[in-house]
């Protein structure tokens, strides 16, 4: 009995964080397969990686950031500090850690991507 729970313990403080998949773009939209408006819901506090495939639009940062991610809350728009990512052409990996608050919040791209980038958002929700 003891010994069962031990090797639990341990399966699960080895345990891969889960892998979300998003695509930030050309058309200046957030995409997740599978899903006709893109949305992202974790566990307060759930360590996750953000596995992000950017693709050009029309315009993009003198950096080479071609399009972001910042965190707001949905409630006043004030923004979730440490969540200002951005993306490069191509694949990257994100490891991130969600929000202890749960809550509805919004993701919206921090790049002018194209005259399109204001519709560029997706809902983010964090559950208890
Ligand atoms: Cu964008």
């Amino acid at each position: 009995m003891l010994v069962g729970l031990l090797l639990c313990a341990t399966t699960s403080a080895f345990a891969q964080p889960r892998i979300i998949e998003l695509t930030a773009d050309h058309d200046s939209r957030y995409r997740i397969a599978g899903q006709k408006t893109p949305e992202i819901t974790v566990k307060a506090g759930e360590q996750f990686v953000l596995r992000v495939t950017a693709r050009k639009g029309k315009s993009w940062n003198r950096d080479g950031s071609i399009h972001g991610f910042a965190l707001l809350r949905a409630k006043d728009h004030s923004k979730v500090d440490g969540w200002d990512l951005l993306f490069r052409p191509g694949t990257q990996d994100f490891t991130l850690t969600a929000p202890t608050e749960p809550g509805e919040y919004e993701a919206v791209c921090t790049v002018i991507c194209s005259e399109d980038h204001e519709g560029m958002h997706l809902k983010f929700t964090v559950l208890p």
